[in-house]
């Protein structure tokens, strides 16, 4: 058994598949802390958690022709200037289980739990490249990395981003050893992950064993065969990975993570509470809810949380607190986000609903019923 080895997991989580290990956090403890504390932030692993030893863990950085490549251990990694960033990571596979309900997809079945946000701290990719020589002058190249899990024939995960977001000190690339003010855990990536803010989970390479430059895009399955969008109209007899582009920056998304579905609330007032976020460092400027299915609108009220224009990695987290309108039997409750590039969310599955049931971000609807 290849998972024999996989660490414990928190009993809070709910796990949509055991080997490889998957599993998001309940709703209602999703939103507890604007921070997700580390044993609930979503896992999602495509392999077997490999035990990495941090005294002889390596990373190699493959350096240009006439340039350096090097070899870094854990303490090389930490000499590098230390950058410290709050990201949120979700999954394209997100709210995967609205699209099945739809029409069948491919897929697990993810609720609206894979999604979660910390405090990351390494050092910055451009750097470490800039040590080992590169520049940003093959503006189409792409940076590629490859994980130390791997599958039974020895075929390691791997994704890419291009090099010119990976060379931008302003996009903030890290390679990073600590999550919330701990080495990472086992599952999200010990000793050293990437995090590239404002793009799909699947980039966020875990268990980094190698970098290099290349003129094209990874040649990983997870690049080229999966994480693409498609229409409507492509099934599996159809599709054509090569002719769509890889998800990269992620669209405006927001979930309701209290009342549940199927709830019962009081009669009087209700609290509605959730989470709104955006790839590419957009940052979420307003979130609408309705409570009759999208007839008439509140706008929430979003946290404080400080958002730094066009680097808003960090998710918003909402709350209304609105009267429920006298003789209602049940609410229809929908949620909706615009950034700042005043994108929204599309009102059905429909239009969006696609093969692999990735980047599902409708409006979020939950239906309660009021207590008499
Ligand atoms: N990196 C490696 N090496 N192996 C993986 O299976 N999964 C990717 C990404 N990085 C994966 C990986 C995917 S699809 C996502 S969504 C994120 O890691 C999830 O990160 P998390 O488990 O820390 O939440
Ligand atoms: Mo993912």
């Amino acid at each position: 058994d290849p998972y024999i080895d996989d660490p414990v997991r928190h009993p809070a989580l709910k796990v949509n598949s055991q080997r490889p290990f998957n599993a998001e956090p309940p709703p209602e403890l999703l939103t507890e802390n604007y921070i997700t504390p580390n044993p609930i932030f979503f896992t999602r692993n495509h392999l077997p958690v490999p035990n990495l030893d941090p005294e002889t863990y390596r990373l190699h950085v493959v350096g240009p022709p006439g340039g350096q490549s090097l070899c870094l251990s854990l303490d090389d990694l930490y000499k590098f200037p230390r950058h410290e960033i709050t990201v949120t990571l979700q999954c394209a596979g997100n709210r995967r289980s609205e699209m099945t309900q739809f029409k069948e997809v491919r897929g697990l079945e993810w609720n609206i739990g894979a999604i979660s946000t910390a405090r990351w701290a390494g050092a910055r990719l451009c750097d470490v490249l800039a040590k080992a020589g590169h520049q940003l002058c093959e503006t189409e190249a792409h940076v590629c990395f490859e994980g130390l899990d791997s599958d039974p024939t020895g075929t390691a995960y791997g994704a890419s981003i291009p090099l010119a977001r990976a060379m931008d000190p302003e996009a903030e690339v890290l390679l990073a050893y600590e999550m919330n003010g701990q080495p990472l855990p086992r599952d999200h990536g010990f000793p050293v992950r990437v995090v590239v803010p404002g793009v799909v989970g699947a980039r966020h390479v875990k268990w980094l064993g190698k970098v290099s430059v290349e003129p094209e895009e990874s040649y990983s399955h997870w690049q080229r065969r999966d994480y693409k969008g498609f229409s409507p109209s492509v099934d599996w007899d159809t599709v054509d990975f090569d002719s769509a582009p890889s998800i990269q920056e992620l669209p405006v998304q927001s979930a309701i993570t209290e009342p549940k579905d199927g709830e019962t609330v009081q009669s009087g007032e209700v609290t509605i509470k959730g989470y709104a976020w955006s790839g590419g460092g957009r940052a979420v400027v307003r979130v609408d809810v309705s409570l009759d299915g999208g007839l008439t609108w509140h706008v929430a009220e979003l946290d404080g949380e400080e958002q730094r224009p066009r680097k808003a990695w960090a998710w918003r987290l909402w709350q209304l607190q609105a009267p429920v309108p006298a003789g209602r039997k049940e609410l229809n409750i929908v949620c909706k986000a615009v950034d700042d590039s005043y994108n929204v969310q599309p009102d059905t599955v429909a239009p969006i609903w696609n093969l692999r049931g990735v980047l599902s971000n409708a409006w979020h609807r939950v239906h309660v019923h009021v207590a008499p």
